[in-house]
């Protein structure tokens, strides 16, 4: 015991030691190599790890973070990004829960259009991150996952480190990742990293997975002359075959009533340009599914908010990467799961998209089978400029119908406008109220909304016309995206000058608060509102829906379903956590107030929180 006692004392002095030492150094940018320490009892050391070389891959790759939560599986490689790689590009990002890791990433990816990395603990690691790697697989997003595995049993420590080994650590994410690899060598490792980072960023964009084997890691290199590391051009994406091209492109020259509706379309600004010259040649009104913010909402042809009508009227519909065109098409309806047909029947449709070119056979986010006129298996953004010139080459605008669509237009706006009046001053806040509270402050500021829903109040009236304002949603509808992926939306943005904010349900952010520590201690400006309505608002509905069906009672909806007694206070949540918050506030009137003090904080480059009681569901 006494031993022990020594032990653990010496190694507490050398970790006090050398955190000193880490910080003085962070302070003045110095690198030195740290001393040794006989402390942990090493005899032997090893100089040049494997993991060493790890690194260097990720730095050609040029992976600015690897989001983790520390685990012995990659403890070599995570020594090796602080000590060898001087925890800079990639920086070692700390959170608290794999879920939050993969959600940051995923943000990550929809702000700066660059591949983020985690690192996973080999079983339990890999399945908690799971959900939020399915949610990256619906939403079509690149990760670089890296789980820590030991494979050779007869090296793994007895007791845990068996329990968190598996034979195939990627199986259980199989179905929804585009590729992994479990590499036996460090040569391997390069070429399988930098092949799985090329198909990530191939559209159909997608998770991919490297084992990151322990002994790999920690043995140290033998034949560095004899490694190198493949170099990363990355592939054109797929353009549509001429001939379909030419006859889409025909077929919406030939109707007057045409409608785009795009889902997951534009990577970048360049992206939303594309698609203003599209609709503009054909001056046919968009709707914008938002999985990415594809099309400005100041725009006349943008008419999202009449979705539904759109497709009703249409002689010719064309799909732009939409994840379910057969939803737009067709309804069952809720409760009694009945089907209704939407369009016409005999309906003209083409859809731009990448979907049959990668598809699983287990989880059902394909959705339901539907049949396409002229289906052009392409990436939709690169399959625009020829689609737009196609259709320039057979007809001109039909300028004749602006007028009338400008005016469609400015009538959706105003029963927008109309709509998110209803309640205005009342308590609980309505969340149009919040919304527009929350626009007021962010105005005069070059913005991002982390989290933006088609139908959301902010997609209805805020004035977007970035690529970077709406950055859509989890795509997998799985509850805990919001919050970590606004984390990482805001580190992404945190050196472009861009005001990071999200509306963040309470029912959310419950899953991993943690990451709200993450936000602190990394320095990530966050502007988070509570959007804070004390329940699994959703469910409180279904639960309603599902007593009136039976014809029971209804008040027992809350039950299992509400987010109250006791309630929790977010802003104490957030407090505890480093976290600068205000809250809860149940008067409209100081939302104002508080915003524009949380944004001062924000301005600062630190997060801030204010809490707001509401009432209705998010979105
Ligand atoms: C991982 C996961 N578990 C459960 C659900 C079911 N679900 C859908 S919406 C919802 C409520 C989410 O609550 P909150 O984030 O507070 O949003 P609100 O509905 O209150 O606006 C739940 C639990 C889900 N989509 N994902
Ligand atoms: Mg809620």
């Amino acid at each position: 015991m006494s031993d022990r006692r020594t032990f653990l004392k010496g190694a507490a002095a050398t970790i006090a030691a050398s955190t000193v030492t880490a910080q003085a150094q962070a302070a003045t940018g110095e690198k030195k190599p740290a001393p040794k320490s006989s402390g942990a009892g090493l005899d032997k050391t090893i100089e040049r790890p494997g993991s060493d070389f790890m690194v260097d891959v990720l730095r050609s790759l040029g992976i600015e973070y690897v989001a983790s939560n520390p685990a012995s599986s990659f403890r070599s490689l995570h020594e090796s990004i602080v000590n060898y790689g001087g925890n800079r590009k990639p920086e070692f990002i700390t959170c608290m829960h794999e879920e939050s890791s993969v959600g940051m990433a995923h943000g990550y990816y929809k702000a700066s259009g660059k591949v983020m990395a985690m690192m996973a603990h080999g079983s339990v690691g890999i399945q908690h991150a799971a959900m939020a790697v399915y949610n990256a697989w619906c939403d079509r997003v690149p990760v670089m996952l890296i789980g820590g595995n030991f494979l050779d049993a007869a090296q793994r420590r007895p007791g845990v480190e068996w329990g968190h080994c598996s034979q195939n650590p990627a199986a259980l994410l199989r179905d929804y990742i585009k590729w992994d690899d479990q590499p036996a060598s460090l040569q391997h490792f390069a070429e399988s990293t930098v092949r799985a980072y090329k198909m990530a960023m191939t559209p159909p964009m997608e998770p991919v997975m490297i084992v990151a084997d322990g002994m790999l890691q920690e043995h140290p290199i033998e034949d560095e002359k004899g490694l190198s590391i493949p170099k990363l051009v990355l592939s054109a994406p797929p353009q549509g075959e001429t001939g379909a091209v030419r006859e889409a492109a025909k077929i919406l020259s030939s109707h007057e009533k045409v409608v785009i509706v795009c889902e997951r379309v534009a990577r970048n600004q360049e992206g939303v340009k594309r698609m203003v010259e599209l609709a503009e040649a054909l001056n046919a009104p968009v709707v914008d599914l938002l999985g990415r913010m594809n099309f400005p909402t100041t725009h006349y042809l943008c008419r999202s908010g009449d979705g539904r009508a759109l497709v009703r009227d249409a002689d010719v519909i064309l799909f732009l990467e939409v994840g379910d065109p057969w939803g737009q098409l067709n309804t069952i309806s809720d409760p009694h799961h009945q089907y209704r047909r939407i369009a016409k029947p005999d309906v003209k449709t083409i859809h731009v998209t990448l979907a049959d070119q990668l598809m699983k056979s287990n989880y059902q986010d394909m959705q339901r089978f539907c049949p396409v006129d002229i289906p052009i298996s392409a990436d939709a953004q690169a399959t625009l400029p020829s689609l737009t010139e196609a259709i320039r080459q057979i007809s001109k605008p039909r300028s004749g119908k602006t007028e009338a669509l400008k005016k469609a237009y400015q009538q959706m706006q105003a029963r927008a406008r109309e709509a998110a009046a209803h309640g205005w001053d009342a308590s609980p806040v309505t969340v149009a109220r919040l919304s527009s509270e929350l626009w007021q402050v962010l105005k005069n500021e070059n913005w991002c909304l982390a989290e933006s829903r088609g139908g959301s109040w902010a997609s209805r009236l805020w004035p977007a016309t970035q690529h970077h304002n709406f950055l859509g949603s989890s795509g997998g509808a799985g509850v805990g995206y919001i919050a970590p992926a606004a984390v990482g939306a805001a580190l992404a943005n945190k050196d472009k000058g861009i005001i990071t904010a999200v509306i963040q349900p309470d029912g959310d952010l419950m899953y991993a608060p943690g990451v709200l520590w993450t936000a602190a201690h990394h320095r990530i400006p966050l502007l988070s509102v509570m959007h804070n309505n004390r329940a699994y608002h959703q469910e409180v509905m279904h639960l309603q829906k599902m007593a009136g069906l039976h014809n029971r009672r209804m008040d027992t909806a809350r039950i299992g379903t509400t987010i109250e007694d006791p309630n929790i206070d977010y802003a104490k949540l957030a407090q505890a956590q480093g976290v600068w918050a205000e809250g809860p506030i149940t008067d409209p009137a100081q939302i104002g107030p508080a915003l524009r003090r949380a944004l001062a904080v924000v301005k600062k480059g630190q997060p801030a929180l204010v809490d707001v009681v509401t009432q209705g569901r998010s979105a």
